[in-house]
């Protein structure tokens, strides 16, 4: 699959992710977009998009998401359809692709020091931020799960950058 295809989410940009990584982002939002009442079905709120970057090794600071979200949020709610979170993932996924900020990625979020990610790991980044609930457990553990290539449980440091940077490392 060498042609590239034309998304109709991307303007006047080189923004370019691999159908599988708009399928794994799909999952985070999906993963997101049931929870909290507030935030309702379909769409996701600014505090989401944090955790969201954070699960996927991303440590943006407050003003930049800042900036990502206002750069979609059109009506100023702070929700975001998909379309809006793809759009900023797209930006900030695209924009940061070098391995060793991955790796350093991989490192913040391995909290125990064991080489791998579980949802261990990801509770106590959420907890935090103030953000983890007892629900939220099994949410992580999906995220985990759809990183998790070889069905350990466990992600890898190199199923990390595999998820991250598919069209690299296949
Ligand atoms: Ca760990
Ligand atoms: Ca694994």
């Amino acid at each position: 699959m060498a042609a590239s295809k034309t998304k109709k989410q991307v303007r006047k940009s080189q923004f370019k992710l691999t159908s599988e990584q708009e399928a794994d982002l799909r999952k985070v939002f999906d993963i997101f977009s049931k929870g909290g009442e507030e935030s309702g079905y379909g769409t996701i709120s600014a505090e989401d998009i944090k955790i969201a970057f954070r699960a996927l090794g991303y440590e943006p600071k407050q003003e930049e998401i800042r900036q990502l979200i206002s750069g979609v949020d059109k009506d100023g709610k702070g929700l975001l359809d998909f379309n809006d979170y793809l759009a900023i993932m797209t930006k900030k996924m695209t924009q940061k692709d070098d391995v060793e900020d991955l790796q350093k990625a991989f490192e913040l979020l391995d909290r125990d020091r064991d080489g791998k990610i579980n949802s261990g790991d990801l509770q106590s980044v959420a907890a935090e931020l103030g953000y983890f609930t007892g629900t939220m457990a099994e949410d992580l553990q999906e995220m985990i799960d759809f990183a998790d290539k070889d069905g350990d449980g466990v992600v890898s440091e190199r199923e990390f950058l595999k998820f991250l940077k598919k069209t690299t490392f296949e």
